[in-house]
């Protein structure tokens, strides 16, 4: 390591003083015009774990959801998933070191995790449609520079793009082509052969309108669509051509609850919402009487579930088939998936890398959070039987066993995608033949609420069972079990933000105002 080309290279992405950023769930987030310096030392540290790991590591330039003038990084390991817990602690140190300790901290981190410097180095690099993301990833690549790595710059990705690149990269183009057209011509061809076994041909439910939160969820639909066949008429909204994730994407609809901006809805359609990364999606649909309908995650997760285990019935297999879930999880939906559709369900901490971790657990392992992010993951072992039962089985059999092979390759399984579940959706909805309003009615929510509250610290909270109990401070689960009990089919829990400075308060109960009430009481007590 060249310390002193790095300590001078660092100066031009100097961090400002006293500035104390922390690695959370989905890498550093906050305001652009601060993060130049994690950037840079992002950049550096994507090169540490490459070496390490012998492999090419992600760096992702995105804040998602959040407002247009935030931004935020996140590295991505060998295999498409998040960073490694351990290697997130490395990330906050480097970010804070100051200016005259960077150095050190950096060979304090090879040391420990004992990074080969002779190895070499790849990464990959990928950014959001932000104003400031492109500016943002020149410093993620000079810090990759400065320490001797290569890199290839994929300039604008959706999240999970960059995710699927850096999976093909590292399993030798086993798991598709590391390029922008081999991501659309592996989910294009798994789609069509899908939707080939759809028997309702002609049908007039074929039509999605789908709001971009005007990010770049809607520059790769609009390449995309190019790939898909002529049944499918996708219909966007919320181009690009506005302010990103403003009163609109599948953030602001789902806490909400109510249509988006800039989107023409009429009765009975069939609607869809990205969010700025286009990791997450959420569906929905307003009524004759103009009521709006949500179908959230936690119904996406019920509609794939149930499709896979038609399959392997029909197929005669019994692989297991898990979901899982966090505790923003409507109760109806986790109710209804282990009473009537009798699959276990988990509940995990919130955050993609604590669901994902499960699922890994089953052959099949369908994770999804209640906001819109999740995918299916398959076993190796589960993934070779598959395969091998739609070459030898016939008829009837044979033919689930193509279509849960298709299904294998139609989901992005290194992270949830929008673009990726939304081809999955379609694709179940035509085959069953269902509407969006069927779809609905598979059970039906407990009106709900979530509420935010601002405190002083809010690491004075912490929680046990996957969120749904407070440990600290003393007494708060005590006065929260009292206000639950005075509500009917109610449940509340409380828990830090892992990524704004805020409490999060969950509520559900009969009927709204009740959901309502019971929040606002719960937030409340966290003062
Ligand atoms: C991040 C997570 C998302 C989670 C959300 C919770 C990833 C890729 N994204 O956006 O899964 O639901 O944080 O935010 O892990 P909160 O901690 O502020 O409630
Ligand atoms: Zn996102």
């Amino acid at each position: 390591m060249d310390l002193d080309a790095i300590t001078k290279h660092s100066a031009s992405h100097a961090k400002p003083d006293g500035l104390i950023l922390q690695y959370g769930t989905a890498g550093f987030r906050t305001k652009a015009d601060r993060l130049d310096h994690v950037m840079f030392r992002m950049g550096l540290l994507a090169v540490l774990r490459s070496k390490q790991t012998k492999s090419t590591i992600g760096v992702m330039v995105t804040a998602s959801h959040n407002p247009e003038d935030d931004n935020g990084v996140k590295l991505v390991d060998p295999l498409g998933e998040m960073l490694a817990p351990s290697w997130e602690e490395h990330a906050t140190h480097l970010a804070n070191a100051e200016e005259q300790d960077l150095a050190r901290a950096l060979v304090a981190i090879s040391e420990e995790a004992a990074v080969n410097l002779h190895q070499d180095a790849f990464v990959v690099i990928g950014r959001d449609t932000r104003p400031s993301s492109e500016k943002l990833s020149e410093s993620v690549i000079d810090g990759v520079t400065v320490l001797g790595g290569q890199f290839h710059d994929y300039g604008l990705l959706t999240t999970p793009q960059l995710h699927y690149m850096v999976c093909c990269r590292n399993t030798g183009g086993q798991y598709g082509e590391a390029t922008i057209d081999g991501y659309y011509h592996k989910l294009s061809t798994a789609f069509v052969e899908l939707s080939k076994q759809a028997s309702c041909s002609g049908d007039d439910h074929r039509t999605l309108k789908v709001d971009c939160a005007n990010g770049i969820g809607a520059l790769k639909l609009k390449e995309m669509k190019h790939y898909l066949p002529q049944g499918l008429s996708v219909q966007l909204f919320n181009d690009g051509t506005k302010k990103l994730n403003h009163f609109c994407g599948a953030d602001f609809v789902k806490s909400h609850q109510k249509p988006p901006e800039g989107i023409e809805m009429k009765a009975n359609e069939r609607c869809c919402s990205f969010d700025g990364d286009a990791d997450r999606i959420i569906y929905y649909y307003c009524d004759v009487d103009g009521h709006f309908h949500l179908i959230d995650g936690d119904k996406i997760a019920t509609l794939i579930s149930s499709f896979l285990k038609e399959l392997l019935l029909e197929i005669g297999e019994s692989l297991t088939v898990g979901v899982v879930q966090t505790a923003y999880a409507n109760g109806s939906s986790t109710r209804y998936l282990e009473e009537v559709m009798k699959v276990p369900v988990y509940c995990t901490k919130t955050g993609v890398k604590h669901l994902h971790h499960k699922a890994q657990e089953f052959d099949l392992g369908v994770y999804f959070e209640a906001n819109g992010h999740g995918t299916v993951l398959f076993s190796k072992a589960a993934e070779a039987k598959i395969r091998q039962l739609a070459k030898e089985l016939e008829d009837k059999k044979g033919k689930a066993a193509k279509m849960l092979e298709n299904v294998i390759d139609l989901f992005n399984q290194a992270t949830g995608d929008a673009i990726s579940d939304m081809l999955v959706i379609e694709a179940i909805l035509a085959l069953k033949g269902l509407t969006i309003q069927q779809w609905d009615a598979l059970y039906t929510d407990l009106p709900n609420r979530q509420l935010k509250v601002k405190v002083a610290d809010r690491q004075v909270i912490s929680t046990t069972d996957a969120e749904r109990q407070v440990v600290k401070p003393p007494g708060l689960q005590e006065a929260i079990n009292d206000l639950v009990k005075k509500y009917k089919l109610s449940r509340a829990f409380v828990r830090p933000s892992g990524t704004e400075d805020v409490v999060r308060v969950y509520a559900e109960a009969d009927s709204q105002e009740n959901a309502d009430s019971l929040a606002y009481e719960v937030s409340l007590a966290v003062f």
